[in-house]
């Protein structure tokens, strides 16, 4: 057993190893989690999220590792949390993004951390917001998650982040790709990365053009900014750091911050509650309750719905009675 409190208070002390603590917490999905986010939840609230998206391969972990240098410039604690949906652990892909985070690697106003969210019911959903709950609270201003893009979870990426940055890169096809995968619509900024290969502006171009086509967009609204960038040698990342600088202003001039956190809130509500439900219910095979219902059901007295009414109501009039 962990003593939470004790962990907490060092981790709000920004000691990196109770931070590290209180991930793994997360990552193993610990029975102290409650006990955790309980502690954390006063202290949380401050940090600014931003997402970086994009294809294996795009940069996305060469860009945070030179958008780290750039806010630890400007004063900024950052967190860096590199989530790999596909991987049942940490390591394997993410080993390579040590090697290229590793010039902060010493230094203590920069965390970073992998996590592996396959095998958590919800996934990402979950255990990301958590996570940088954790980061938060433990003083960081900015934290960087980065998501390998595999279909459904740079849609997740998204709504946990109060900006997304989705990459590209020429000569990648790209940008049909992006179309196909939805990215159009999740990207808040977008950069296009390796322009010092051959084919940047006209990747540019087409994801300008695409990017024009939806529609028509009111005065005022967001109009998500294109960045060439080249992340090895740190290039465009200045107007990349101003990029997302201005769509923070902007969503929370326009109240835009304040809803995504929210959703983002009510969206970790949601997938603990199906989670313990499902949980509970899984406990219930083999249960008296379920085969008297199954009686009635096979007896003709009652239908499947009702069944599946009666036995939600059962269990949630317990979770709150207990
Ligand atoms: N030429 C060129 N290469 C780059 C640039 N940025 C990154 N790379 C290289 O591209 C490769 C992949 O970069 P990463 O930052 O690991 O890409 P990633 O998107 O994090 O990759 P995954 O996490 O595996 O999806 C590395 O060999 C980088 O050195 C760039 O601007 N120009
Ligand atoms: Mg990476």
């Amino acid at each position: 057993m962990v003593d939470v409190p004790e962990l907490v208070e060092q981790a709000r002390q920004g000691r990196p190893r109770a931070v590290a603590r209180l991930i793994s917490l997360v990552e193993g999905a610990s029975p102290q989690l409650r006990e955790v986010m309980a502690a954390l939840a006063p202290l949380a609230g401050n940090a600014y999220v931003v997402g970086l998206t994009g294809s294996p391969g795009v940069g996305k972990s060469t860009s945070t590792s030179a958008l780290v240098t750039a806010y630890r410039r400007a004063g900024k604690r950052v967190g860096v949390l590199a989530v790999d949906p596909s991987s049942p652990f940490s390591g394997g892909a993410l080993l390579g993004d040590r090697v290229r985070m590793s010039e902060h690697a010493s230094d203590p106003g920069v965390y970073i951390r992998s996590m592996a969210t396959r095998g958590h019911l919800g996934g990402l959903a979950w255990a990301a917001p958590q996570a940088i709950r954790v980061l938060d609270a433990a003083g960081c201003d900015v934290i960087l998650v980065e998501t390998v893009g595999v279909g459904q979870s740079e849609v997740d990426i998204a709504s946990q982040a109060d900006t997304t940055v989705v990459l590209l890169a020429p000569g990648m096809g790209d940008g049909i790709q992006a179309a196909k995968a939805g990215i159009l619509e999740i990207g808040d900024v977008y950069a296009v990365n390796k322009a010092d290969r051959d084919g940047a502006d006209a990747t540019a171009r087409e994801l300008n053009h695409m990017l024009g086509l939806g529609e028509a967009r009111a005065p005022g609204d967001w109009r998500p900014p294109i960045v060439k960038t080249v992340a090895a040698r740190a290039q465009g990342t200045d107007e990349l750091v101003e990029a997302l600088e201005k769509h923070r202003a902007w969503s929370e001039e326009h109240g835009v911050l304040a809803e995504r956190r929210r959703a983002r809130a009510a969206r970790e509500v949601e997938t603990i509650a199906v989670t313990r439900l499902r949980e509970r219910i899984g406990d219930l095979r083999g249960d008296r309750r379920l085969s008297v219902l199954a009686e009635r059901i096979t007896a003709g007295e009652l239908d499947p719905y009702a069944a599946a009414d009666e036995l939600i109501a059962g269990l949630t009039g317990e979770e709150t009675a207990g």
